[in-house]
């Protein structure tokens, strides 16, 4: 693998390391404000985040690459509703999906057409981690700060459960 691309994909692992950390504090301020649903759904993102840096992580050892990990950055947000969460999740999202699109772009622009093909499930993934996020803020502006249309939205998200994503390219043992 190319030195730049390697970089890249270190980059990317830190970045997903920061989404998992940032996550873990949007379920503190939903544990913290009565909504376990919330809590629950947030803690779940998560774990998929860390499977998702960590699977990036396998991959790069698999190509005989090493990662450059990074300090994470203070998650913590100045949230003052469920609403404004997700709309920073969403936010952040966004972000994730630029950068896993600039990185595949640089694996097709670098010829690792191994690379830019295992990319390609974080590329979806994005589609779908975006889609999931819109339908949320679609249900809360629709409640409108309703207490009970609010909790009504959190015990459907208490009904999430972590499933470790199988990402095509890496071995069991991720
Ligand atoms: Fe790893 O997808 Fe969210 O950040």
């Amino acid at each position: 693998m190319k030195q730049e691309l390697s970089r890249a994909f270190s980059d990317q692992i830190n970045k997903e390391y920061f989404s998992a950390f940032l996550y873990l504090a949007m379920s503190n301020y939903f544990a913290n404000n009565g909504l376990k649903g919330a809590a629950n759904w947030t803690y779940v993102q998560y774990q998929e985040e860390l499977a998702h840096a960590q699977n990036l992580v396998h991959y790069l050892h698999t190509r005989s690459e090493s990662v450059t990990y990074a300090a994470i950055a203070d998650p913590s947000g100045a949230w003052s509703s469920p609403l404004e969460v997700f709309e920073a999740v969403l936010e952040h999202e966004q972000l994730i999906t630029e950068s896993i699109g600039n990185l595949a772009t640089l694996a097709m622009q670098t010829g690792d057409h191994a690379a830019y093909i295992f990319l390609q499930w974080y590329v979806t993934e994005q589609v779908e981690e975006e889609g999931n996020v819109n339908d949320l803020l679609d249900k809360l502006k629709l409640a409108n700060g309703n207490t009970n249309a609010l909790l009504m939205i959190d015990s459907q998200l208490a009904t999430r459960a972590f499933t470790a994503p199988v990402v095509p390219g890496v071995g069991a043992n991720a």
